[in-house]
C-alpha cells in the first residue's frame, strides 16, 4: 500500500501531511507538483495542493487526508478516541486550517514572500493593515497552547496542522516579534522543533 502526498513541500498544508504521514510511521512518497499545475487541477476543482493518493484512492482537503491517514495506517493515534476529546482536536485544527492559516500565512506571510510593488519592494501598507490582527492571533494561540500542546496536554494532528503555520510566521521580523513576547508559544515552538516529524519535512 504506497501513499503519495502531492504538492510542493513548501506549502504549509503540505507539511501538515507530511508531518502526519511521519507520526505515524507510514512511508510515502512527496510528489512536488505546484498548486495550479495540470496534475493537481485533474485532482483538485481548485488546483489546491495538498492531495493524496494511496492505492488508486485520491482525497483532496487536508483534514480529509490527515484523517484518512491516521485512520487507515497503524501507529500512534493522533486523534483521541472519546468523541468530547476528539471534537476538541478537530475544533482546533478548523482553527487552524482556516482563521489561523489565512491571518498568517495568506495575510502575512504570502504578502512578504509574493506581493511586491513596481520597484519590487513588500507592500508595507498591507502589512500593517494585519499587524493588530497578528498580535492578537499569537495571544490567542499562546493560550491555546498553556497546557503544552495545541489544545491538548499531549502531541495530536493539531500539532501538525499549526507548527508548519508558525514555522512560516516567525520567519518575518512582526510574526518573529510576536513570538518572542508569547511565552506559551515560543516555548511549544522550540519543543515541537526538535521531533523528527517537523526537522525531517523541513522544505
Ligand atoms: N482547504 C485547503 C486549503 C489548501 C491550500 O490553501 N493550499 C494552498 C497551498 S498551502 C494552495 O494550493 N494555494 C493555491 C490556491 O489557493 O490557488 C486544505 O486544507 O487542503
Amino acid at each position: 500500500m504506497s501513499l503519495e502526498i502531492i504538492g510542493t513541500p513548501n506549502s504549509n498544508f503540505v507539511r501538515t501531511i507530511r508531518m502526519v504521514a511521519e507520526e505515524k510511521g507510514v512511508v510515502y512518497k512527496n510528489t512536488p507538483e505546484m498548486p495550479h499545475s495540470d496534475v493537481i487541477k485533474s485532482l483538485h476543482p481548485l488546483g489546491q495542493v495538498p492531495v493524496m493518493g494511496h492505492d488508486g484512492f485520491h482525497l483532496f482537503e487536508s483534514m480529509a487526508i490527515a484523517r484518512y491517514i491516521d485512520n487507515v495506517f497503524d501507529g500512534p493515534a493522533l486523534v483521541p478516541t472519546s468523541p468530547k476529546a476528539a471534537a476538541k482536536i478537530v475544533q482546533w485544527i478548523s482553527f487552524a486550517q482556516t482563521s489561523v492559516d489565512q491571518l498568517i500565512m495568506r495575510q502575512y506571510v504570502l504578502e512578504y514572500l509574493f506581493n511586491k510593488d513596481e520597484d519590487g519592494n513588500i507592500v508595507r501598507d498591507n502589512i500593517d493593515k494585519v499587524l493588530h490582527k497578528l498580535s492578537k492571533m499569537f495571544r490567542v494561540l499562546d493560550e491555546a497552547v498553556s497546557s503544552g500542546y495545541f489544545g491538548n496536554d499531549e502531541f495530536s494532528m493539531a500539532d501538525c496542522f499549526l507548527m508548519p503555520i508558525i514555522s512560516y510566521g516567525q520567519l518575518f521580523p512582526e510574526g518573529k516579534e510576536a513570538l518572542e513576547s508569547a511565552k506559551n508559544l515560543k516555548a511549544y515552538f522550540d519543543k515541537l522543533s526538535q521531533r523528527p516529524s517537523f526537522i525531517n519535512t523541513s522544505a
